[in-house]
């Protein structure tokens, strides 16, 4: 048995003015109380250090630069990183990432996965982008991801970390099977994501008592499909007036759902992973190498 104690850090609503060191005293909270309950790895959700701001219009580019991290680690977030190292916790983040690559600025919507030395192992690139890219006045709320953050382009790596092999995807990316199944090609045994979801969909209403379900469905599918464990953390509640989804979530290979958060709120809760559940679906039933049949599934990577 490879055993892994998993802390999901399911988050509150984080308002608009809340700052950075404030977010991060809320982490450094329920990192401390997963330290005391033996975890090994605590999953931050999406974009966890300010309000998710893909849900405004923004067109002044200091202002939307404000909402984005320069380094990783910064000031605001160091005290994270050393309570990582005190406690021998290892984390993942997620963030909104500005770097100069290629001679020019560019955002990203990017998580992190740092070991329990409180280095950086891994970092990933949000690679399916929901939403829209010009303003809708007339919708509750927006969804600018494709306005404000470039496709990834990292890829869907996996590490090998925490004594198993572990990859890293972000809120969308869950709805998409390729996004399981290109690190279920590398080996994956532990799929870590954040999420900021919520409730109503203004493009889909009628969807809207179905957001729950829809959530856990594709985690499970992914999980099952691929033989790994899929961990999934909300940032929840009414944030600056948007309702969105809770129900953070530990995922067996099985596709069973072991543990999950029940409020809207900061909320930790803990899972036992044994990675080692994971063998016998890639074994078998999902044996890639033995029954998967590529050469009929070319239309999947036709543009
Ligand atoms: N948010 C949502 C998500 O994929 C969404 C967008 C909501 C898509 C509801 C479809 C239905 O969970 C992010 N940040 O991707």
């Amino acid at each position: 048995a490879r055993i892994l104690n998993v802390g999901i850090a399911q988050l509150g609503p984080i308002s608009r003015n809340e700052s950075r060191q404030d977010v991060v005293v809320r982490l450094v909270a329920l990192m401390e109380d997963a330290a005391r309950m033996g975890c090994d790895l605590v999953v931050y959700p999406e974009a966890a250090l300010t309000a998710f701001f893909p849900h405004w219009w923004i067109d002044d580019e200091d202002e939307l630069d404000s909402w984005f991290e320069r380094a990783m680690p910064n000031p605001a977030v160091q005290p994270l990183f050393d309570a990582a190292r005190r406690l021998k916790v290892g984390f993942h983040l997620g963030y909104a990432e500005l770097a100069f690559e290629d001679g020019r600025k560019r955002r990203f919507n990017t998580a992190i996965l740092v070991g329990k030395d409180g280095e950086i192992i891994g970092k990933y690139r949000k690679i399916h982008l929901p939403g829209y890219t010009d303003r809708r006045p007339g919708d509750p709320f927006q969804n600018l991801e494709k306005r404000y953050f470039e496709v990834g382009n990292l890829g869907f790596p996996v590490w090998h970390a925490f004594g198993g092999r572990v990859g890293m995807m972000i809120c969308n990316d869950r709805r998409w099977p390729e996004s399981y199944r290109v690190m279920g090609l590398q080996g994956a045994e532990l799929i870590l994501l954040g999420y900021n979801t919520p409730v109503h969909n203004p493009a889909m209403p009628e969807t809207d008592d179905l957001g729950n379900f829809h959530n856990q469905l594709v985690m499970q599918s992914g999980a099952y499909q691929n033989g790994t464990w899929v961990v999934g953390v909300a940032r929840a509640g009414v944030e600056e007036g948007v309702d969105q989804i809770g129900q953070s979530c530990v995922i067996a290979p099985s596709g069973e759902v072991v543990v999950q958060c029940t409020t809207l709120g900061d909320e930790l809760q803990v899972a036992r992973c044994d990675l080692d559940l994971c063998n016998s679906y890639k074994t078998s039933i999902f044996n890639f190498a033995k029954h998967r049949r590529p050469e009929h599934y070319g239309l999947i990577v036709e543009r």
